[in-house]
């Protein structure tokens, strides 16, 4: 949704806020519209919303990184200096972790970067398959006053975090045991460890230890961003974990849409936890090449621990409201009478993405599908459909949250998949709410007051500009009311092009 004309553009790297100014970091292809050339691009704001960017802060040019500067974080040091931890393929195609420091650390736009004569600073261990072994998290420091930093490696086919410790930055010993590993999964790309309050939505930096606090690991794998919840001993950094990675009927994901390689950082001027994720497209390499781009970032989210402690909750940065003047930020609270009549669903275990593509947005229901029709042309040839059915399993109630693509464009060879989403609905409180952020090929939306996130990327022929139309609907038999509807148009956020370009090479 923040949309940023830029050749490629994948991962958000070292997200950090430091003396007034956020910062984002982000994987980017200086010369073409796919992915290569791995350079760390840099743009600054001071609202998250409007952004200028600065020069490429980190270039392939060292023989510890000549072969790309990938994914990695930003730490701010107990000295308040922030330092950036990276991983370089070099000459051998191994990665290996890299340092860099701001050349002038009371610049706090924080426009050029120097890479330390000591990089690489960790080589792949044994054990560790040399070209799986990437995207250091940010630190944190333990009980005994040492950094750790883990890093997401793949051992023996699976994906593991290798645990690394340092007193200075600069010399990392690695642990004897990672600080978690899963036999189910293969390699952990951008991993992200970090602390969550049991009660309230505030944000932790993640050096914060103590009572009431539960640690969240995310990994990315299988094209999706997973997490899992544990108690987290900064003693014996052991990571107690309540589920393993695809141990559960139902694993935990950031976002059951389009969202990979997402980076959290602590806010520390509203102490609150960001998280950045890539939102990559859904048409085809010539596409992107004509139109000379690809990749957008997700509108920034708060994320914290849900009431219950089951799960995160998401919802877009509070600053977004500025933007807010009348019809693409879009709030609906559907009022729902009657459960104990809604559809029984048998098997607990099913698919929630099975099930939305097998109950898509015109097949009528009991409960449902009610929820809002975006991207809409005028005939309806083209539409987005972003809604609910309520089910009923033994004695609770289960909400599927769809975001069905199958007709959101007229054009052949864009992805048109259906996505899907269990949330748990409480009986007691029989309303349910949805969220839905539209621009132009994206639609973010978070259910339930952000208990569930779907991001989705359509490309409408017809439904654009004044020919985009909004519709709540219910094609359910059940009668709905809508207790509370508003919707906004966004103004335009600002995205000022840096001045200073590299030259493309033209062989
Ligand atoms: N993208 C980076 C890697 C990371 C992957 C390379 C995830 O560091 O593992 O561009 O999208």
């Amino acid at each position: 949704m923040v949309k940023w004309l830029l050749l490629e553009f994948t991962d958000p790297n070292g997200p950090v806020y430091y003396k007034g100014v956020y910062h984002l970091f982000y994987q980017y292809n200086p010369y073409g519209a796919l992915w290569g050339n791995m350079s760390w691009g840099h743009a600054i704001s001071y609202d998250l919303i409007n952004w200028v960017h600065l020069d490429i802060a980190l270039i392939e040019n060292e023989p510890y990184d000549i072969n790309g500067c990938f994914s990695g974080s930003t730490t701010i040091l107990q000295n308040g200096e922030p330092v950036i931890m990276y991983t370089g393929v070099d000459t051998e195609s191994h990665q290996v972790q890299n340092l860099a420091f701001p050349k002038n650390k009371s610049d706090p736009l924080l426009n050029e970067w120097v890479k330390p004569s000591i990089n690489p600073v960790v080589s792949p261990p044994d054990g560790v398959e040399p070209s799986q072994f990437r995207d250091p998290t940010t630190a944190w420091m333990g009980a005994d006053g040492e950094w750790r930093v883990a890093i997401g490696s793949q051992r023996d086919g699976h994906g593991s975090a290798t645990l690394y410790k340092s007193k200075d930055f600069r010399t990392w010993i690695k642990s004897p045991n990672p600080l978690h590993s899963s036999n189910k999964t293969t390699m952990w790309e951008c991993p992200d460890f970090y602390p969550v309050l049991v009660n309230g939505k505030n944000g932790l930096d993640t050096s914060v230890q103590g009572k009431d606090i539960r640690h969240v690991l995310k990994a990315s794998f299988n094209d999706h961003d997973y997490y899992i919840l544990g108690n987290y001993d900064p003693e014996s950094d052991h990571y107690d974990v309540d589920v393993n990675f695809l141990d559960s009927k139902r694993s935990l994901r950031y976002d059951y849409g389009r969202f990979y390689a997402s980076k959290s950082f602590y806010d520390s001027e509203k102490k609150r936890r960001i998280l950045w994720s890539w939102v990559n497209e859904g048409d085809t390499d010539l596409d992107a090449i004509n139109k000379g781009w690809s990749g957008l970032q997700s509108i920034p989210r708060s994320i914290w621990l849900s009431e219950n402690g089951d799960q995160l909750v998401q919802w877009p940065v509070e600053e977004l409201e500025k933007l807010r003047a009348q019809e693409a930020d879009v709030e609906i609270t559907f009022g729902l009478s009657n459960l104990k009549d809604a559809e029984v669903l048998s098997d607990e275990v099913v698919d929630p993405q099975m099930l939305c593509t097998q109950k898509n947005a015109s097949m009528s229901g009991k409960f449902g599908p009610f929820g809002l029709l975006v991207l809409a042309s005028e005939d309806l040839t083209e539409f987005t459909a972003v809604f609910f059915r309520v089910f009923r399993i033994a004695n609770s109630f289960r909400v599927l949250m769809c975001a069905d693509q199958s007709r959101s464009s007229i054009r052949p060879k864009v992805d048109k998949s259906i996505y899907g989403a269990f949330i748990a609905l409480d009986p007691h409180d029989a309303k349910i709410s949805l969220r839905t952020l539209i621009d132009h090929s994206i639609v973010e939306s978070f259910g339930a007051k952000g208990l569930a996130c779907i991001t989705a990327r359509v490309y409408p022929e017809k439904a654009i500009g004044e020919q985009a139309h909004l519709y709540a609907f219910n094609n359910g038999t059940q009668t709905l009311s809508i207790s509370s509807l508003s919707a906004w148009s966004m103004k335009k956020a600002q995205i000022v092009p840096t001045r200073k370009r590299r030259k493309p090479i033209i062989n």
